[in-house]
């Protein structure tokens, strides 16, 4: 019977400081409870253990963290704006030749065959004309540089010659060089016949001019010519000795034109 007593009181004994010292968060009234089982009747077996708490209110707000480590590369952002064009390079090599190209249209075929039809023309006409220089020349004709020396064999005073000359196109010839005065000796040694030159001294007497205008550059007078004999020898007749002499311009000499 002692020991039941010992026995009861160790087990309330312990009880007692397993429900003072629980953490187990009971009411009041659970605890009022015990506590009348403790203080009204005899100490029962150990109940189930009691519900899990509620969620307290929520803490205020932390202390702000340390800077993180550094994150991983980012993706490749668009392409950028052109940037200034940059100053002129040297100039490259020369390219290849290349490849030979299509075979042209019928059309460039036809050019091709009417452009080669021309240019035997032009030959041709070329052929001609200079054959038919030559007879001319030969014939009538002197040839001296870019000047062409002409006489129609025939003899007129110095106004008709000057006249028919400029009709043809052409003037008086007019020797510049000794050239030139070789070439006109030569046609009025041929026809035998002295020619006038296309120079005067109509506008101002001893001032020998040519019929287009200027002093004359060259000349090949005779000896003691220019004289103007009788004063009445404004013209100048070119003689089969190639010398000048001033002569009478209504005498009437071999007419020789220059184109
Ligand atoms: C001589 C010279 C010339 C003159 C002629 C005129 O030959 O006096 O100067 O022009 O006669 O006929
Ligand atoms: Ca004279």
């Amino acid at each position: 019977m002692q020991s039941l007593q010992l026995s009861v009181f160790l087990m309330l004994g312990m009880f007692i400081i397993i429900a003072t010292s629980s953490p187990n968060p009971q009411s009041s009234t659970e605890k009022d409870n015990t506590c009348s089982m403790v203080a009204c009747g005899a100490a029962g077996a150990n109940g189930l253990p009691g519900r899990d708490g509620r969620d307290g209110r929520e803490g205020p707000k932390g202390e702000k963290g340390d800077l993180g480590l550094q994150g991983s590369r980012g993706l490749q952002g668009p392409p950028g704006k052109a940037g200034p064009a940059g100053p002129a390079g040297l100039k490259g090599d020369k390219g290849s030749m290349g490849t030979k190209g299509e075979k042209g249209s019928s059309e460039d075929n036809g050019m091709q065959l009417a452009v080669r039809l021309m240019n035997e023309q032009l030959r041709t006409l070329q052929d001609n004309f200079n054959k038919f220089k030559k007879i001319f020349i030969f014939s009538i004709g002197k040839e001296v540089g870019r000047k062409i020396f002409v006489t129609n064999g025939l003899e007129y005073d110095y106004e008709t010659a000057s006249r028919m000359c400029s009709r043809a196109g052409g003037l008086v010839a007019s020797p510049k060089n000794a050239d030139e005065n070789l070439a006109l000796q030569e046609i009025v040694s041929k026809h035998d016949k002295r020619s006038f030159l296309g120079i005067t001294d109509l506008h101002t007497e001893g001032t020998f001019k040519y019929s287009t205008g200027g002093t004359i550059t060259y000349s090949n007078w005779h000896s003691n010519e220019p004289n103007n004999d009788k004063g009445n020898e404004d013209c100048v007749e070119l003689n089969t000795d190639g010398k000048w002499n001033d002569t009478s311009c209504t005498n009437k000499k071999l007419l020789i034109c220059e184109f």
